[in-house]
């Protein structure tokens, strides 16, 4: 079901992309059917340039023919699409859970618009079920998971913090630093947390996405809701 659900998502998106569109592309499991969708309106000659946000999406795009830029080249997008592992009613999300986040954000930051992809699955009230993965560097982890938890603890919150491993290794982002998944629980203040870990040197950057999404296409047995911030 949730298959279908995400392409059902992914197809809706592809309706606000225009041809001649810089188009920031996103990361994950939602993201790969709007690539393959794209694609085929690529095939069909619809022009685009895409900027990928992770090295298994910008695989998957040239694989499949779609022409593909840099920030460096490409400074300015028009639209990004990707998915999110939480979404809340003001369209703040939790990212990350893929491993991408950093250049997630920056692909995000850099175009006008950003609509995001998922099933009813990653609708909620409030942020925080989904653990928060947090991009850190490696120097100074310890004293960077210690300033975590006090950042944390000042405005109410508390909760696992645990370095992420994929089949037993440290996982290492393709950016080259690690990641801490915080299980802090309901999020009441995401705006507060957001600059309290900006505010910590080791915290490279986080998985609260605030004032990026503009509009979202959350697929359901019922349909596809879009909502709009
Ligand atoms: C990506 O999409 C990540 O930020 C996020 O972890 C992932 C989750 O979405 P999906 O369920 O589509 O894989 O952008």
């Amino acid at each position: 079901m949730s298959a279908e659900l995400k392409e059902r998502a992914a197809r809706a998106a592809l309706e606000v992309v225009e041809s001649g569109m810089r188009l920031g592309i996103g990361t994950g499991s939602t993201a790969e059917p709007f690539i393959r969708a794209l694609a085929d309106k690529v095939l069909a000659g619809m022009r685009v340039i895409g900027v990928p946000t992770s090295q298994r999406s910008a695989k998957l795009c040239a694989e499949l023919g779609i022409p593909l830029s840099t920030l460096e080249e490409t400074p300015e997008l028009d639209l990004t699409v990707d998915g999110a592992d939480e979404i809340d009613p003001q369209l703040r999300l939790i990212k990350g859970g893929g491993g991408s986040l950093l250049r997630e954000k920056i692909v995000a930051a850099a175009s006008a618009r950003m609509v995001v992809i998922a099933d009813i699955s990653k609708k909620v009230e409030t942020l925080g079920a989904f653990p928060l993965p947090i991009e850190v560097d490696q120097f100074g982890l310890g004293a960077t998971r210690r300033a975590v938890e006090k950042a944390a603890s000042g405005l109410g919150l508390s909760g696992e913090i645990v370095l992420r491993q994929r089949s037993d290794k440290v996982f290492v982002t393709d950016g080259g630093h690690y990641i801490l998944d915080a299980s802090f629980g309901r999020i009441p203040d995401p705006e507060g947390l957001s600059c309290a870990l900006h505010e910590i040197p080791g915290v490279v950057e986080h998985g609260l996405f605030i004032g990026l999404a503009r509009q979202a296409f959350i697929a359901s047995s019922d349909g596809v809701e879009a909502i709009v911030s």
